[in-house]
């Protein structure tokens, strides 16, 4: 029996994965990223993922947008580009700095939907001369190593995200706005959903803290309290020790376990142009601790999660 295959599959991959810090971060050499990874090589990069959170490959000049998509979707369905953002393309989306913007806040990627991504796939195309790196936090290990007093409180506490978040909070000190979109298209649609604090991960089974700067109060508390409770436990996130930093080449791809992490792009390359592309890999709705989904309060995300299509 002949089986015709409508695309060649290259051969495994010998990767090579070193880890970078002792809680988060690894470089993984000796692939050529693309559509046509053999299985097994795919699976070696996902069990890299699921353990150091956030994986790096150099020199993968060679992709385009196309064959990011296709890379992509070997570790699942795509999302489309974003709930509300379009940078002219369906599947990506493009973060370019023209007045030294950048994601310079903590957060974790659309947290203010139900279906959170479960993947970002970040592929560096311009790469200022110096600035610009990206630091990423474990936020596994800032829940696994709280006081257990703590733990009981976050166990139980759910939080309210939103894209309308309080842009005052993110200006820069020159007084403009640290950010690459423009409010009315970044919130043309409101979102609001009621996430847990602590999410059991749907493939490893560890608890992480989901927080991140689309929280707007947690539920039972008003702004203050809010505001004092979100920095106790963003400040465990955001511990150095529990960070990788990552500077850029051009060619560069890091793809992170959105589920796992924060990150936090530096905005320290003044003028210089810095463009970055990402695609997202469909998530399923978290889980709380005691088994409990999070919950849809304003928005639906169905078009983001391509859950039309599956409709219709
Ligand atoms: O510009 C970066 O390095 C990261 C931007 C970001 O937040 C993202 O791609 O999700
Ligand atoms: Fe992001």
């Amino acid at each position: 029996m002949t089986i015709s295959l409508d695309r060649t599959t290259a051969a495994p991959a010998q990767l090579t994965v070193s880890k970078l810090g002792s809680r988060i971060g690894a470089r993984i050499d000796g692939v050529r990223l693309g559509g046509d990874l053999a299985p097994e090589t795919v699976a070696g990069i996902r069990t890299a993922l699921l353990e150091h959170k956030v994986v790096f490959f150099r020199g993968q000049d060679h992709l385009d947008d196309d064959a990011q998509i296709a890379f992509g979707e070997l570790l699942g369905p795509l999302t489309t580009a974003h709930p509300t953002v379009n940078t002219g393309s369906a599947r990506v989306l493009a973060l370019k700095a023209t007045k030294g913007m950048a994601a310079n806040s903590w957060h974790t990627d659309v947290t203010f939907v139900d279906r959170i991504p479960a993947f970002s796939v970040l592929r560096g195309v311009t790469i200022p001369e110096y600035g610009g790196s990206t630091v990423w936090a474990n936020t596994v290990t800032a829940y696994e190593t709280l006081p257990p007093q703590l733990k009981a409180l976050v166990d139980d506490l759910w939080a309210i995200h939103t894209n309308d978040y309080d842009y005052a909070n993110h200006y820069s000190e020159e007084g403009e706005a640290n950010t690459q979109f423009s409010r009315s298209e970044f919130a043309s649609t409101v979102y609001q959903t009621e996430h847990p604090v602590v999410r059991v991960h749907p493939e490893t089974g560890e608890r992480s803290l989901l927080l991140g700067h689309f929280v707007k109060n947690f539920v039972g508390f008003n702004a203050k309290e809010s505001a004092a409770l979100y920095n106790l436990l963003q400040d465990r996130v955001t511990k150095l020790e529990n960070t990788v930093r990552w500077t850029w080449a051009a060619g560069d791809v890091a793809i992170w376990d959105n589920r796992a992490t924060q990150h936090y792009a530096v905005a320290d390359f003044d003028t210089q142009l810095r463009e970055v592309r990402r695609i997202t890999v469909q998530g399923p709705v978290p889980v709380s601790v005691d088994g409990r989904e999070s919950r849809v309060l304003t928005g639906s995300a169905d078009v983001y999660n391509r859950l039309d299509e599956l409709i219709s």
